[in-house]
């Protein structure tokens, strides 16, 4: 049995009002965990409710079926109930990563408790649920559930399915296992429509963010004998498209789907004129490394830093910087 089990079995028997969040600029798996979890609190005769510090993204607002979720506001502060609440964090192992929801919760609860998947933060794996072998929270929260012997409805079924589809690229990503596709058939059983969510997550695209995508391939460079392809996205881009920055950042996992590139740097600028830096790699090409050495962070195959030199001169020295591992 997991020690996380122990933990929040104890966690919720401590308290009986709970406020469920998530990362800024939620994705499926935060969101699908939490509609989940609190049907879990809910079902123990707890008191439970969802609240972010962003908007739910459009491709995911199917998930919040009947509108449960609470954004964090001049509004949504009303309806948090800080006498005696504890808070559960999702898909984060940093709380504060739910963004502004945390300064305004800090020093008026009783304390939080993270459910996670990402590596990192060590520290916290005996006191909280993190288990960095599932694939996604929602995986976990399923466990949490079926530890607990609690029904699973049909919305909730939908929810972590959605989650887990999203969190593992459609089972292809390595954290994939024989208990995600386990998980998977159960909730299939249960009410959930691998098509229609297949639909609502991968097929849902907007003409402005496709014409985005059009013209950051455009600007698509290869380098060192086709193993980097850097691409640009520029506030002329966004604004000949009219598609939002978060829709064009996205983009930067396509040139890894070419054969023989094993690395792609994003170049892009938003409204707000500050130029950053992306960089993805495949393989033994830690670029964590790059961004620490200018300022920024990450993990050895994804990372990013803050640029101060201008667009064409920040492409000129992430490619000398990157030009390192192709020698
Ligand atoms: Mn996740």
């Amino acid at each position: 049995m997991h020690p996380g089990l122990d933990n929040i079995r104890k966690y919720i028997s401590a308290h009986e009002r709970f406020i469920i969040s998530t990362h800024e600029s939620p994705d499926g798996d935060g969101l699908g965990a939490e509609i989940a979890f609190r049907e879990l609190l809910l079902s123990m005769g707890k008191d439970a409710i969802i609240v972010n510090s962003d908007p739910i993204p459009e491709k995911f607002s199917f998930i919040d079926e009947v509108g449960e979720i609470i954004v964090f506001s001049e509004k949504g502060k009303n309806a948090i109930d800080l006498n005696n609440s504890a808070l559960f964090v999702l898909d984060t192992n940093d709380v504060s990563n739910i963004g502004a929801l945390n300064q305004y919760l800090e020093g008026k609860i009783r304390g939080y408790f993270i459910i996670d998947h990402h590596e990192g933060g060590k520290d916290k794996y005996e006191a909280n649920f993190i288990q960095v072998e599932a694939s996604s929270a929602c995986e976990i929260v399923y466990d949490i559930i079926m530890h607990f012997e609690k029904q699973l409805s049909p919305k909730s079924a939908r929810a972590l399915y959605a989650g887990i589809v999203f969190d593992t690229g459609s089972f292809r990503y390595p954290k994939t296992s024989p208990k995600t596709f386990r998980i998977a058939a159960h909730l299939v059983e249960l009410g959930a429509d691998p098509f229609s969510i297949y639909e609502k997550i991968y097929e849902n695209n907007s003409m402005a963010s496709f014409e985005l995508r059009a013209l950051m391939l455009a600007s698509m460079e290869v380098h060192y004998g086709g193993r980097l392809v850097l691409m640009k996205l520029t506030p002329e881009m966004l604004l000949k498209s009219g598609a939002p920055f978060e829709e064009g950042e996205m983009n930067i996992n396509l040139p890894l789907t070419i054969k023989g590139v094993v690395a792609s740097i994003l170049v892009k600028q938003n409204f707000d004129g500050l130029i950053k830096v992306s960089m993805r790699t495949k393989g033994n090409y830690d670029v964590s490394k790059i961004a620490m050495a200018n300022g920024g962070g990450g993990h050895r195959n994804a990372a990013g830093y803050k640029s101060s030199l201008n667009f064409e001169e920040t492409c000129r020295k992430v490619l000398v910087e990157m030009g390192d591992f192709f020698k």
